[in-house]
């Protein structure tokens, strides 16, 4: 199948079933209710008011909605969002890899971070420092990305990188700047670094998402003052000097190579970051709660990718994802023995008052990953019938992603 195929098949999903789709190019033209969730009466009041085709939705602010007879804002607002996704995917046609740079001193952990995500755990003990730059070509979680592992010694910071900075940094879509949050005495060098590298976007006028990843945050290391006197340090200084250039919003995690949930995460916010997707598929997940008057709701993928989740609480956040990833985890360990995998998982705490409920709803990726929708819920009964809904809306999401 060539990518264009590939492209229409994935955006025909956004489509009721009727529609078809000959050329990718038409779909911008074709009237809001071929949409999924656009009924013919709202479609006509838009029609009525102008919006007569999918483009006309996309070319709509989210920022300044026009007010639309029986149309609620927040449906409005999703449908906007979801023809500006589309356009832009019918606009960009092929979807190229996604860049990745990871950078930061030497000894900072760039290369075990890919080793665990790779799951190569045995290279970890056995790894040499970088010689200059590693790129490669990644599956990561099905996304196609192409990884950039800086090395870190001073040699390539000093000489290869800022003397030919454009042949690095530039087209990222994000940088993990990754900081040995267990080495105090060389934070000021990693501020240095990280000051050197924002200045090299600004004059390169390069704007990725940037995430600063707190490494070697280890589980007994964690629990000490000096550790999280260290965070502290770390967060305050990058943060005085990110305000310096305005244009980059920081965002902290915290990882450690012997539990590989903390990586995934971390990549989860990474990914989540350059998505154009995410944030309808949180709306969406707000709305699924409300619907099950549950606390929480989560779409994470069997391999660790948390797609979007919405919440009150950080509790509650840290609560649902951990506990998917935990139970994941399990279910995988289940298959790899033989068993079947369990289309519905879920875990009472009667104690508590709720009940975590994992709900197979698709697979993703030519690699059939299984995607879950994970609630926090009182009451499970609630969800009976909800499902369904759901499904049909978040899949052409998930697909798009990146
Ligand atoms: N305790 C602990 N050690 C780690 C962790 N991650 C990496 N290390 C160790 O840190 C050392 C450096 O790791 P690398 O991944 O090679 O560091 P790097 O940032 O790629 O270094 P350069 O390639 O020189 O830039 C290795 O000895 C790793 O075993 C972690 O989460 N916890
Ligand atoms: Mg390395």
């Amino acid at each position: 199948m060539s990518d264009n195929n590939s492209k229409s098949v994935i955006l025909k999903d956004f489509f009721k079933r009727n529609v078809l789709i000959s050329e990718i190019e038409d779909i911008l033209r074709f009237k809001p209710d071929t949409l999924i969730g656009v009924d013919k009466v709202s479609s006509e009041q838009l029609v009525a008011n102008g919006i007569k085709s999918v483009a006309d939705l996309a070319s709509l602010s989210v920022a300044n909605l026009p007010e639309i007879r029986d149309i609620l804002p927040s449906m409005l607002q999703k449908w906007v969002k979801i023809a500006q996704v589309i356009q832009k995917n019918v606009k960009e046609h092929l979807k190229r890899h996604k860049k990745i740079l990871l950078t930061g001193l030497d000894n900072g952990g760039k290369t075990s971070i890919l080793a665990v995500l790779q799951e190569k755990y045995s290279i970890i003990k056995s790894l040499l420092p970088t010689r200059g730059v590693k790129r490669e070509k990644l599956d990561f979680f099905g996304f196609p990305i192409i990884s950039w592992d800086l090395g870190g010694q001073v040699q390539y910071r000093e000489k290869l990188y800022f003397n030919r900075p454009e042949l690095f940094f530039t087209e990222a879509d994000i940088i993990l700047y990754v900081v040995d949050s267990q080495d105090p005495d060389r934070f000021p060098e990693a501020a240095n670094f990280f000051r050197e590298v924002l200045k090299i976007l600004v004059e390169l006028k390069e704007n990725p998402s940037i995430l600063v990843v707190l490494s070697k945050s280890d589980e007994d290391i964690r629990k000490t003052l000096q550790w999280q006197q260290n965070v502290t340090t770390i967060k305050n200084k990058f943060i005085s000097i990110a305000e310096k250039f305005e244009q980059f919003g920081l965002d902290f995690c915290d990882t450690t190579v012997f539990v590989r949930e903390t990586i995934m995460q971390m990549f989860s916010v990474a990914l989540k970051k350059v998505s154009d997707t995410s944030e309808i598929i949180e709306n969406i997940l707000e709305d699924f709660s409300h619907q099950v008057e549950g606390k929480a709701a989560s779409l994470v993928s069997m391999d660790g990718l948390i797609f979007g989740s919405y919440t009150n609480t950080d509790t509650d956040e840290m609560l649902v994802n951990n506990t998917a990833l935990l139970l994941q985890t399990l279910s995988n360990f289940y298959n790899s023995i033989g068993l079947i995998r369990e289309n519905s998982i879920s875990i009472e705490l009667p104690l508590n008052g709720f009940t975590i409920r994992g709900e197979k709803l698709f697979e993703y990726s030519d690699l059939h990953i299984p995607v879950y929708l994970w609630g926090l819920v009182e009451n499970p009964k609630k969800l009976e019938g909800k499902l369904d809904y759901f499904k049909e809306q978040l899949l052409p999401l998930i697909n798009l992603f990146l």
